[in-house]
């Protein structure tokens, strides 16, 4: 995309709610069901009973109204709902940025983590309201919801970043959060 194929936006005032963690004006919203995820949960058994029955929404992504081009600094607020499929955690789908930049995510309701996966290493950043999450270019990045109501988060990201979710299901994403007595725990990746 080359710079500027589209006017420039102009100058934009967003009134924003930290307690619902809503925007106003918006942009593009997003709705995740169960059955929208198919292939990353590594119960795949649980995951066709759930998707093929009450089919739950599992996150929603509410963007502002900047647009995805080169040079825009689009926002967005993405709700994971609480749950899990087969132990595992409701997660977002995982992406890289086909073009490698950087991207920062800013906590604001509930508890989550953000699972990062260069192809070699993971990494986990336990995320809660007011903790910043550093995404660097090339690492692959999934949200997890591992508490027991939403949880929220601002996402800022150069808008000529990109999204790949195939690269998420040839490679995973390197570890599961599963549920566990104490909470959750990482499991080492397998295949769905
Ligand atoms: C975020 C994500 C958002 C949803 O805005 O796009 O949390 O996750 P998936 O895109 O993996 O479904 C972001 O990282 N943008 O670059
Ligand atoms: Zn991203």
């Amino acid at each position: 995309m080359t710079a500027f194929a589209t006017p420039p936006i102009s100058p934009l005032r967003i009134s924003f709610d930290p307690a619902t963690a809503t925007i106003e004006p918006t942009g593009p919203i997003l709705t995740r069901r169960m059955s929208d995820l198919e292939g990353l949960f590594a119960d795949q058994t649980e995951w066709r009973r759930s998707a093929s029955g009450d089919d739950p929404v599992v996150y929603t992504v509410t963007s502002s109204p900047v647009p995805e081009l080169d040079r825009e600094l689009p926002q967005s607020i993405t709700t994971i709902l609480p749950g899990d499929c087969g132990g595992e955690f409701h997660m977002t789908k995982g992406h890289q940025h086909p073009d490698p930049q950087g991207e920062i995510y800013l906590g604001l309701t509930g508890v989550g983590g953000l699972l990062l996966f260069d192809g070699e290493r993971t990494e986990w950043i336990d995320m809660a309201p007011g903790v910043i999450g550093y995404i660097p270019p090339h690492w692959a990045h999934r949200s997890v919801n591992v508490g027991d109501e939403p949880y929220r988060f601002l996402a800022v990201y150069p808008g000529r970043a990109g999204h790949d979710y195939q690269w998420v299901l040839d490679h995973g994403m390197g570890a599961r959060a599963l549920r566990s007595p104490n909470g959750y725990e990482l499991a080492p990746y397998e295949s769905a």
